[in-house]
């Protein structure tokens, strides 16, 4: 049990295989990470965008990188301009990449470069259903997830919807990098929970960089 504040810096786990969860990772980082998602807002605001099938999402999202995650009613895709502004997205801050690829590399997945950077915010009550990561053009390259604000509990599913998710407690500052053979396993997060965080107030920030490209 790993329970209280002060032992859950900084430990590793291995949830599934092809999963690495550093715990506390990007705390090194905190105000530069806190700075750069106010800077990427403020050029790309959050928004909700539709699902496929016409449903607003819970969860209000933004990019940076060459690359962003989009969707509408005509699918998931990535793409180079914000749909909103027609602009580029804001450029993907070195200390992201540099995080990343620091917390890949710990997992065994030597030079990862992402070029996308999806920005997600969560407030009580928005969830994120089971879904699998495949838009990305090389599936052999990991996904570096990093967890700022509430925590959420993480479902960590099998490569078929139906299979039985682990949970999986994401706080403030954990790092869960993922690839092969966990890389097209299902995953979700449950509804947020109500909180007050310290630096975010009442919302959950996930960051998950890609080389989607
Ligand atoms: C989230 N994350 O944690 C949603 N996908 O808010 C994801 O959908 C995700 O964290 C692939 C790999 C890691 C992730
Ligand atoms: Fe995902």
């Amino acid at each position: 049990m790993f329970a209280a504040a002060e032992h859950r810096q900084n430990w590793r786990e291995t949830p599934l295989p092809g999963a690495l969860l550093l715990r506390g990772f990007a705390l090194q980082a905190e105000a530069e990470l806190l700075a750069a998602v106010e800077a990427i807002t403020a050029a790309a605001p959050l928004r909700h965008m539709q699902t496929p099938g016409g449903q607003r999402m819970s969860v209000a999202l933004s990019n940076c990188g060459a690359l962003g995650w989009v969707s509408d009613r005509a699918g998931y895709r990535y793409s180079a301009l914000d749909p909103d502004s027609g602009r580029p997205w804001p450029a993907l801050p070195a200390v992201l990449a540099e995080l990343a690829g620091q917390a890949a590399a710990a997992a065994g997945f030597a030079d990862f470069c992402p070029d996308a950077c999806l920005v997600n915010r969560y407030v009580p009550g928005a969830r994120m259903g089971l879904h699998q990561d495949r838009d990305e053009r090389d599936l052999r390259q990991p996904i570096v997830s990093i967890s700022l604000g509430l925590p959420a509990l993480f479902l960590f599913g099998g490569l078929q919807r139906s299979e039985r998710a682990l949970r999986v407690p994401l706080g403030h500052g954990d790092v869960l990098v993922w690839g092969g053979p966990a890389r097209l396993r299902y995953h979700g997060v449950l509804a947020l929970k109500e909180g007050e965080h310290p630096r975010l107030g009442a919302q959950r920030i996930n960051l998950t960089l890609r080389r989607a490209g």
